[in-house]
């Protein structure tokens, strides 16, 4: 049930949300007509309905209608699960020809409100559209249908010795199609770059249900405009994605991580320097977690801890990753690292442990990755995700803190934690704040506070995750209005009747 302050924080911030008719006045809603229309090419496993001949009690949608914090609601009357892209591309005919409003969903773990409805929008879930349709081993080109877990595919190509060139702490549910969607960043960017890089070509079903097939596997081709590019971070609202094409690198023959005890947040920036001059190519991933997110984690159980006596008045960590050629040549290198930051005049940090084995290696993985789960264990986290100055990283998080203090909303009843950690590489820091529940108080005290204080630092609002519904509202903060401008034409060209994701990216006209 939604907190009645909620409703009015929706209301105060110009989303139209969770009203008992459609939402979205200019749209249709699903009706038992349309039903009875997408059961003449569907299976009746691909559809759920609580309209129809066959209704399902409103309570089963709920896995679709609610996000993945429990943040945003829908009300979705019917959920479709098309099995081919031909499927989809009668559902988003019929769908174009009758106004009905379609919210493209994979894995449902969006951390900003774009995966689920503003009202009564078809969902469309690409969950049955799970196959593999190619694999190159000599070039690690990987052809996929859009709704296969990131996992699966990881786990498809290892015994090929390649990787997914993208890892996240939700693999184990984010689908391929959502990744390029939301263009996820996550933990390898700073070695194998973003998906606008990585993705070599895309099947997408156009807003009139044309089937666009840019499925190429070429890593060459400057044939004109690159469409696909266009679709990757579009968050669902330029079409649905059914296929893609990406490049796979090999695995790596070695790979070590250690995490990092630092005595202060100020030794974090020349410690990325020293890092990155010492380890060079074999540097894959250097990411931050501050003491309360750390401390969060370990107590929510994600990952082995270090022992409290090493962690004694250490303000932040680090987790340092390497992947490279030899191990012996890579242990080397980190062991070196390790002995000069520790046998400096100056040490930058208190402590550091190397993982010994695979089994350590997860683990202290765990304690970066697992801090988004811990957050929602601890309790409901409103998620700023900003680029902004590494060098502004904890003053951003303790400014936060000090104004919410102000405001007299630090406490148990109001909010608990204020964190920040995220990938240092990418200058993209994650800064949640954990409350007891969602309140209107909170959240103005929130807002625009933090996105002033972004584009105070020439910051983006949405470093990975997107703008979804939380951010419409925001974007300005971040894109000038002559882009803005654009992405709404665009916006235009490709969905004149605004079916595609309503309300997500780009504020409603
Ligand atoms: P969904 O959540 O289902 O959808 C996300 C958006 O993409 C929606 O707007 C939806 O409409 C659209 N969409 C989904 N599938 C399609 C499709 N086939 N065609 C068109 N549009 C589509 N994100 C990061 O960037 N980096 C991280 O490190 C990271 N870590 C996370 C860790 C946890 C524990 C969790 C819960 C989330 C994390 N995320 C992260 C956020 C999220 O996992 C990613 O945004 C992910 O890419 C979403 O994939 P999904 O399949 O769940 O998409
Ligand atoms: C991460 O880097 C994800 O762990 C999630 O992007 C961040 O939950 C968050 O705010
Ligand atoms: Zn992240």
């Amino acid at each position: 049930m939604l907190a009645p302050r909620f409703v009015a924080r929706q209301l105060f911030v110009g989303v139209r949300r969770w009203n008992h008719t459609p939402a979205i006045p200019a749209l249709s809603p699903v009706t038992e007509q349309d039903v009875a229309h997408f059961a003449k090419f569907l299976a009746p496993t691909s559809i759920f309905s609580t309209l129809g001949p066959n209704p399902i009690p409103i309570s089963e949608l709920s896995p679709y209608n609610n996000d993945w914090m429990g943040k945003y609601h829908g009300k979705a009357t019917t959920v479709v699960k098309p099995k081919t892209t031909e499927e989809v591309s009668k559902i988003v005919k019929h769908c174009c020809e009758r106004r009905i409003g379609i919210v493209p969903q994979g894995g449902n773990t969006g951390l900003v409100g774009g995966s689920v409805p503003i009202g009564n929008e078809l969902i469309l879930n690409l969950g049955s559209m799970s196959k593999v349709r190619s694999f190159d081993p000599v070039s690690g080109i990987l052809v996929a249908d859009a709704g296969c877990i990131l996992q699966s595919l990881t786990d498809y190509v290892a015994p090929h010795n390649h990787i997914m060139p993208l890892d996240l702490g939700a693999k184990g549910s984010c689908q391929i199609g959502g990744n390029v969607a939301t263009n996820a960043g996550g933990l390898r960017l700073l070695r194998y770059g973003s998906l606008h890089g990585s993705v070599l070509g895309l099947e997408v079903v156009l807003p009139d249900g044309t089937i666009l097939d840019q499925l190429t596997t070429l890593r060459k081709d400057n044939t004109g405009y690159d469409l696909k590019q266009l679709f990757i971070g579009a968050e669902g609202t330029l079409g649905v994605i059914t296929g893609v094409s990406l490049l796979t690198p090999p695995s790596p023959q070695a790979s070590n991580n250690v995490i990092l005890a630092l005595p202060s947040f100020d030794n974090v920036l020349p410690l990325y320097k020293t890092v990155k001059q010492q380890l060079s190519e074999i540097l894959s991933a250097f990411e931050f977690i501050d003491r309360t997110a750390y401390d969060l984690a370990v107590k929510h159980g994600q990952g082995r801890g270090l022992h409290d006596d090493e962690i004694e008045g250490a303000e932040c960590f680090v987790l340092v990753e390497t992947s490279g050629g030899r191990r012996e040549h890579d242990e080397q290198k980190l062991n070196d690292l390790l002995e000069n930051l520790l046998t400096s005049d100056e040490p930058l940090i208190n402590t550091g442990v190397l993982s010994q084995n695979p089994a350590q290696f997860s683990s202290l993985w765990a304690l970066r990755e697992g801090v988004t789960e811990a957050v929602s264990k601890e309790g409901k986290a409103y998620k700023y995700d900003i680029s902004v100055p590494l060098s502004t990283f904890k003053d951003v998080v303790d400014l936060t803190r000090e104004h919410l203090k102000s405001k007299g909303l630090l406490h148990e009843k109001g909010v608990k934690h204020v964190i920040g950690y995220g990938h240092v590489g990418d200058g993209n820091l994650h800064l949640n704040v954990v409350a007891d529940a969602y309140t209107l108080e909170i959240q103005n005290a929130l807002e625009p506070f933090i996105y002033e204080l972004v584009a105070s630092h020439k910051g983006s609002v949405s470093a990975e995750h997107g703008i979804g519904a939380m951010k419409t509202h925001a974007l300005h903060y971040s894109k000038s209005g002559v882009s803005i401008e654009w992405m709404k034409k665009l916006k235009q060209l490709f969905d004149p009747h605004g079916i595609m994701n309503p309300g997500k990216v780009l504020e409603m006209p």
